[in-house]
């Protein structure tokens, strides 16, 4: 379970930041560069204090969890309940819910973040940017099983209180993405060290690569500075850094710190999986920058 809790953990900051995000951006509106979509009108209001679940007296089977749902963070789910039982991952769950609700509920899974080609016919998405396709289930019952498969999986109603859900899953599996996935990014990265101008090349603007590497949405690459790669470059002025995500999941470029915010400096917004992001740095100094989404990522840009 530990790696579920790690996503868990990441999805809950990914949604936290991302509200800080677009927090930040309603006053720092004057910085140029591509935008987040415009900020996410939320009731501020407080949610109602529930002394008690609505079904506090059933007892809860050996082996079962319980999980109380809250507001969708879905763009234009806002009037939806969503509980999240498998947070978003890169690895795909596969295994049968068992599901024993308040009131009946819709079964949802979600897979992706899914490229910008593809066009599902529902899709669900916590910020414009990053999407995900949808797959919904609404056997109009409280109480029942699903065999399911996704990079998330939680269960839903459309409306504006709380439900509770108890639930079990059966034969849980993680499958890690594609192998071919990982072959085609290598090949991207060869591709791409090719175009990469030779070292003994006389002076002018040069093109650095610095990669988002694969797994950096969960901690642990902190402990060995390698959440960008390499996380501490040095340049000289007029050069240009590509950004580029070799990781399923989206991250940002984010000049500043996590302690102290963005600085304004410069900001990717999400990139994608497989998506690269550049930034040209004209002026001498040292920029320290980070992911909005995973705050454990942080690196620098030293400019000669
Ligand atoms: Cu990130």
């Amino acid at each position: 379970m530990a790696g579920i809790d790690k996503a868990a953990i990441g999805f809950s900051i990914a949604i936290v930041v991302i509200g800080v995000a677009f927090a930040m951006y309603g006053d720092a509106t004057q910085n140029a560069g591509p935008s987040v979509s415009a900020p996410v009108v939320r009731d501020t209001t407080p949610e109602p204090v529930m002394d008690e679940p609505k079904s506090p007296e059933k007892p809860m089977k050996t082996g079962w969890e319980r999980a109380t749902s809250a507001t969708d963070p879905g763009m234009g789910h806002e009037s939806h309940q969503l509980a999240v039982l498998l947070a978003p991952s890169e690895n795909t769950y596969s295994g049968t819910l068992l599901y024993d609700a308040s009131e009946n509920i819709q079964l949802v899974t979600l897979r992706g973040p899914i490229g910008a080609d593809e066009k599902p016919a529902k899709t669900w998405t916590p910020d414009g940017e990053t999407i995900f396709e949808l797959t919904f289930v609404d056997n109009k019952n409280a109480k029942g099983e699903w065999a399911f498969s996704g990079n998330a999986l939680a269960v839903h109603t459309m409306k504006t209180t709380q439900f509770v859900v108890d639930y079990k899953i059966l034969d849980l599996t993680e499958t890690e993405p594609m192998m071919e996935e990982k072959t085609v990014e290598l090949e991207e990265e060869i591709a791409m060290e090719d175009t990469t101008p030779a070292m003994d090349e006389p002076a002018g603007p040069m093109t650095h690569t610095v990669e988002m590497p694969a797994g950096t949405s969960v901690p642990g690459c902190e402990e060995t500075n390698e959440c960008y790669l390499p996380a501490d470059l040095t340049i000289n002025a007029g050069d240009t850094v590509d950004f580029v995500n070799v990781d399923t999941a989206a991250h940002t470029v984010t000049g500043g710190s996590p302690a102290d915010g963005p600085s304004g400096v410069f900001d990717s917004s999400l990139v994608m999986g497989g998506a690269t992001y550049s930034f040209t740095f004209e002026d001498a100094g040292s920029y320290d920058y980070f992911c909005m989404v995973h705050p454990w990522m942080v690196g620098s840009v030293t400019v000669n």
